[in-house]
């Protein structure tokens, strides 16, 4: 979709859960993004281990970097940092979102080739409920992704149901058991464009992604945002302390009124033993 008409952008995100934006950054931008992932993959070549700013792969050496995710990519480079901001982005952010609008996180989730772990299905509503549900992640794709190198995958209209069951024995496996919760997947839809195009996903949309299969790198970079009313109910942190939470302002002014809503959530306790990485904790329910 490009963005002609603000109002059909809108409909078809609150009616699916999720819109896709053909090419939102420009050729030269990406250059940059690329540039700098390649820079931090180089780095995590003296990392022998997850930690702080990477999530490693298993088979993770310094001679065949294998990255997961770089975490806190906006802090860890002043490219991506910038990109929080871009102009095109927020003019999207506005209309989903509305006039005041604060950033949250990000990460950059990386599936080399013939390898890459699935991220399994799963609500990021479940992993940071806030007082309102307006909420969204948009995916930035660093690389082309097509249907084989293992694009995000949605399931429409699922941010439109409840609340999934994302524990597993009693404790926060930041995934869904798609059977005991009935839910059919055949619906999904892969999320595949040229790199450049970002994907905008409810926070309750049901997504995950296989593992690449391909002998094409997928290298998704993926900022959270909230509506500046919508103040968090876990992990305040996140967002620093309040002058970063603050500073976190894209669009509009802070608020210091939350806007509650009648909505429903599962807390994402007890914390499994290793919460630090979305990989570690959906282990859990493998084991
Ligand atoms: O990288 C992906 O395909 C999935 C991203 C995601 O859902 C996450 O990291 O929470």
């Amino acid at each position: 979709m490009q963005i002609t008409n603000p109002n059909v952008l809108k409909d078809d995100y609150e009616q699916q859960g999720f819109v896709i934006v053909n090419e939102l950054f420009e050729k030269g931008e990406i250059a940059e993004f690329q540039r700098v992932t390649n820079e931090l993959v180089e780095q995590s070549k003296s990392h022998q281990k997850s930690d702080t700013k990477f999530d490693l792969e298993q088979d993770h050496s310094a001679a065949s970097p294998r990255v997961q995710r770089i975490k806190i990519p906006h802090k860890q480079s002043e490219v991506f940092g910038r990109a929080v901001r871009n102009p095109k982005m927020l003019r999207v952010l506005k209309i989903l979102l509305g006039e005041n609008v604060r950033f949250r996180n990000s990460k950059l989730n990386i599936k080399a080739a013939h390898g890459g772990s699935a991220v399994d299905w799963h609500q990021d509503w479940a992993f940071y409920p806030h007082t309102n549900t307006d909420l969204l992640a948009v995916g930035i794709m660093i690389d082309d992704i097509d249907e084989d190198n293992a694009p995000l995958m949605v399931v429409p209209q699922s941010h439109l149901g409840k609340t999934l069951n994302h524990h597993h024995k009693g404790i926060f496996s930041g995934s869904v058991d798609l059977k005991n919760e009935g839910i059919d997947i055949s619906a999904a839809v892969k999320i595949t464009g040229k790199a450049g195009s970002a994907s905008f996903h409810h926070v309750k949309t049901l997504h995950g992604s296989s593992p690449n299969s391909s002998n094409r790198t997928r290298r998704l970079l993926l900022f959270e945002f909230a509506a500046a009313d919508a103040w968090p109910l876990v992990d305040f942190e996140v967002y620093g302390d309040f002058s970063e939470y603050k500073e976190k302002i894209v669009i509009g002014k802070n608020t210091l009124q939350p806007r509650c809503e009648n909505v429903d959530m599962i807390m994402p306790y007890p914390r499994p033993t290793n919460p630090d990485s979305i990989y570690r904790i959906q282990e859990s329910r493998k084991k």
